[in-house]
């Protein structure tokens, strides 16, 4: 028993831990689309948490069933099986190492990049892919509809200013599948929770995230705490991205985010982020500047933000680099 806890332990070793928060988000913003005002709701929860949940979305839930099923077969694979998958450079199969700077952490996932307006992952199989598209094509649909609401709450110009950075088929969206297997054996040992995906913000516009009705979701608040999210396999969570901070001159806010592991269930999830090309330059749109308002942030283009996020750690304030002094 000895030997055993000393592996398991060793397993772990370099994953960070942290104290369960006890706190639970109950003042989520709920984004209904059938109801008018959704587009006020939008902003205001952009403004406030960089997060909010959306319900009455109208994907089709057979497809999310259809895609989750899929990955938890790939995930049930033998080790040696999924890494011909590996590794995630840029895109593949990971295992507990994310990204190339030395993060870890209790999870395991697949990595779609984008090509000519699909997501691709070399070899996967012909299931799974056309799943992951469709399901992103229903997933791009939805985040353009709340780019426009946005645009139109804003009054920031045409319609598509916002959404066309999404629906060009050159963006450089992507697409990942993690898979956090359960962790009991941790928590008697010191009382902490083993992070299985460490806290971030996303370099994208808009991310979209779906689950199953497992709980680890965490978000950063204004003043620093953290909250769990309720698991809610039905709805999608958008999280603001560090480009879209940008875009709106600190307006909205890209939200920190973590999940911890669970100790008993396995925790599925399905991530879309709506990145825009690679040469388009991401700077404060002129038409949402007040007289006299200055750019927090230097231009720069997703291009060159993409190159340097990928030469940070996950858990750095990658903005912090740009920002005008
Ligand atoms: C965070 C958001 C997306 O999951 C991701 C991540 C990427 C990766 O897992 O390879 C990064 C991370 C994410 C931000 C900084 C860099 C790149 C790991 C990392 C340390 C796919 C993305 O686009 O940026």
């Amino acid at each position: 028993v000895l030997s055993q806890t000393v592996n398991i332990l060793d397993n772990f070793n370099h994953i960070k831990t942290c104290k369960p928060s006890s706190r639970i988000f109950t003042a989520i913003p709920v984004v209904d689309f059938s109801d008018p005002d959704a587009k006020t709701k939008i902003v205001e929860a952009c403004k406030e948490f960089g997060f909010f949940k959306v319900i009455n979305h109208r994907v089709p839930i057979e497809l999310v069933a259809k895609l989750e099923s899929e990955a938890v077969k790939f995930f049930n694979l033998s080790q040696s099986d999924k890494e011909n998958f590996g590794p995630p450079n840029p895109c593949g199969y990971g295992n507990r190492k994310i990204g190339p700077n030395g993060d870890v952490g209790w999870v395991e996932y697949l990595l779609f990049g984008s090509m000519n307006a699909q997501l691709i992952l070399p070899g996967i199989s012909e299931n799974l892919w056309s799943l992951v598209n469709d399901y992103v094509s229903a997933v791009r649909n939805m985040v353009c509809e709340v780019l426009e609401m946005i645009t139109e709450e804003l009054k920031i110009g045409p319609k598509d200013v916002l959404s066309r950075l999404i629906k060009d088929e050159k963006s450089d969206s992507c697409f990942r599948l993690n898979h956090y297997p359960p962790c009991p054996e941790i928590q008697p040992v010191n009382g902490r929770t083993l992070i299985g995906f460490g806290e971030h913000t996303d370099p994208q516009i808009l991310s979209v995230l779906r689950s199953n009705n497992t709980s680890g979701l965490q978000i950063c608040l204004q003043d620093g705490t953290w909250v769990s999210v309720p698991p809610d396999h039905s709805s999608f969570f958008f999280n603001v991205g560090d480009s879209l901070q940008v875009i709106t001159n600190g307006r909205f806010r890209s939200v920190r985010h973590r999940v911890l592991t669970h100790s008993l269930k396995s925790r599925v999830s399905m991530v879309y982020f709506g990145g825009p090309p690679l040469s388009e330059k991401i700077t404060a749109l002129s038409s949402l500047m007040e007289d006299g308002e200055e750019r927090l942030y230097e231009e720069f283009t997703w291009s060159e933000y993409k190159k340097s996020a990928y030469k940070t750690r996950l858990g750095e304030n990658r903005l912090g680099l740009f920002e005008k002094s």
